[in-house]
């Protein structure tokens, strides 16, 4: 067995985490040979809901995990750790305006970040699942300036692994035989599912499809309401491909995405195909050993820049609405 890895993970006895964590202890981000520590950080009153979680972690008795650590303190839990997974978020309650969300959430990201910033390992990195995620991955990353800003990255991979499963089904191939896919902008309504780059079994998806009315009236708004389509069905949001997603995102960060592939991550921008320096925009990256790169060069068509443009401006707003709070 090697080295221990910290993970640390936030809102572990919510939803998501009742999903993610015994993927991870069980060794599907670091495979058989890697010991995990998890470390998990919870507000004071979920803390007894938390244990109760700690106890059917050690009931599954996995080799892989060293240890469970659990807690209300950022600094205590995010101390020493190698990947931070930030789930706990404050959701939307009921008249709720948006400011006050970010508000909230902005109250959370930027303790969080700070706390990460102080005690976090030099190698940190960091993901940022809770909504506004685009959003909580910046606050987050702007109050932590010693940690570099490649280290922070926001979830889209739900919206990429959704955008994938719709574009086999009417493909009627295997996701298996499909790459390539892209989401760009904000995991958000505004996100762009992007097939143009996307290929099935090495041809041209949006080409083997063609059909521009099922890209624009089917598959773009299944896979950007989808999560609501599942509230409904499900009276809860979507959990289990949430935190399966978190696992893929993660791993394909540490390990590397496929040769000829690439993954969707939200990630800061430099300024790449028009987006403005600095937003948390999803985009299509190749990774290796915990550094992404953007996938250059891609041909942008004119119905994609007005996807890419719009959901970049939602963002744009989203930080300028937190910049006026103070947050970042
Ligand atoms: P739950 O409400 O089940 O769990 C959230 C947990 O976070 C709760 O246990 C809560 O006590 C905890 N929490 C709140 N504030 C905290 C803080 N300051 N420190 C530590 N823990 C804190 O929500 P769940 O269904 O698990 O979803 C978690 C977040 O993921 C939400 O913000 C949700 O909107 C977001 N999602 C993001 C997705 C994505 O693709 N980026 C998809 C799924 C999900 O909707």
């Amino acid at each position: 067995m090697s080295t221990p890895i910290k993970v640390a993970v936030t809102g572990a006895a919510g939803q998501i985490g009742y999903s993610l964590l015994f993927r991870i202890a069980s060794g599907a981000l670091f495979g058989p040979e890697t010991p995990v520590q998890l470390r998990l950080l919870e507000i004071t009153p979920a803390l007894d809901a938390l244990e109760g979680v700690v106890m059917e972690l050690e009931d599954c008795a996995f080799p892989t995990l060293d240890s469970v650590e659990i807690g209300d303190e950022a600094e205590h839990i995010f101390d020493g750790a190698n990947l931070a997974l930030l789930i706990g978020a404050r959701p939307r309650s009921q008249g709720m305006e948006r400011s006050d969300l970010l508000e909230a959430n902005g109250a959370i990201f930027t303790a969080q970040g700070k706390a990460l910033g102080k005690v976090a390992a030099d190698d940190v990195r960091i993901g940022v699942t809770g909504n506004p995620a685009n959003t909580n991955a910046l606050i987050a990353m702007s109050n932590a300036p010693d940690i570099p800003a490649e280290r922070f990255s926001a979830l889209t991979r739900l919206d990429h692994n959704r955008a994938l499963a719709q574009l086999a089904k009417k493909a009627e191939v295997s996701v298996s035989d499909i790459s390539r896919m892209t989401i760009w902008g904000n995991h958000s309504a505004t996100q762009y599912p992007d097939i143009y780059h996307a290929e099935i079994g090495g041809r041209n998806a949006a080409e083997v499809i063609d059909d521009q009315a099922w890209i624009e009236n089917d598959l773009i708004p299944t896979v950007s309401q989808r999560g609501g389509a599942i509230i409904e069905a499900r009276g809860s949001s979507s959990a289990a491909s949430a935190a399966s997603a978190t696992v893929d995102a993660a791993r394909d960060w540490l390990h590397g995405t496929p040769e000829g592939d690439w993954a969707s991550m939200a990630v800061v921008s430099d300024g790449s195909y028009g987006v403005p320096e600095g937003l948390v925009c999803s985009y299509p990256v190749t990774t290796t050993r915990g550094n992404w790169e953007i996938v250059q060069g891609l041909e942008i068509n004119d119905f994609s820049r007005r996807m890419i443009d719009a959901t970049t401006a939602e963002l744009a707003e989203e930080r300028e609405a937190v910049t006026s709070l103070g947050l970042i």
